[in-house]
């Protein structure tokens, strides 16, 4: 079992400003948890922040080939503006979870819309950080319930 996390623009940031937006969890210690987690579960999981959308588009293509069997992905502001990261992800055909540790909704209206929830398994908004946490957990048992379905 092989899951990739991306962060995209910022979110290296977590922690450190914003914590009423965003907490107080730095993002290597949420990522660090969730391969812990991956680990108990006997999954591998691969993460990858960046700041720059070409990087993102770059790892997303090279996980058709890598072994990557489902994708979390937090694409950052990247979410309301990138036709190019929903075409990666679309290219790809991989099943993918958005998360958004804030609650869009609430906030501005240019973050109410996003290019990747219209081809994503599912979205997670406004979770705090739990949200990774949680859409882990959702994948771990997809992939656990396909594995038993493949052996018999
Ligand atoms: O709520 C989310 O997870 C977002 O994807 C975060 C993005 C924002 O553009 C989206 O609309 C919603 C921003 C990430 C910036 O992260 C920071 C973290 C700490 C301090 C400053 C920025």
């Amino acid at each position: 079992m092989s899951i990739l996390v991306l962060n995209g623009p910022n979110l290296n940031l977590l922690g450190t400003r914003e914590p009423q937006i965003y907490g107080s969890d730095t993002l290597p210690q949420i990522m660090a948890e969730l391969a812990q987690i991956a680990a108990d579960a006997g999954a591998k999981l691969d993460s990858l922040q960046s700041n720059h959308e070409g990087v993102l588009i770059d790892r997303i293509h090279a996980a058709r080939t890598d072994g990557t069997q489902f994708i979390i992905i937090n694409p950052g502001g990247l979410t309301h503006t990138s036709v190019a990261l929903r075409d990666a992800l679309a290219g790809v055909a991989l099943p993918f979870l958005e998360v958004h540790i804030s609650n869009v909704h609430k906030r501005e209206a240019f973050r109410h819309h996003s290019f990747l929830s219209e081809i994503a398994a599912g979205v997670l908004v406004g979770l705090g950080v739990n949200g990774y946490r949680l859409a882990l957990q959702h994948v771990l048992s997809l992939l656990a319930a396909a594995r038993t379905t493949a052996r018999t």
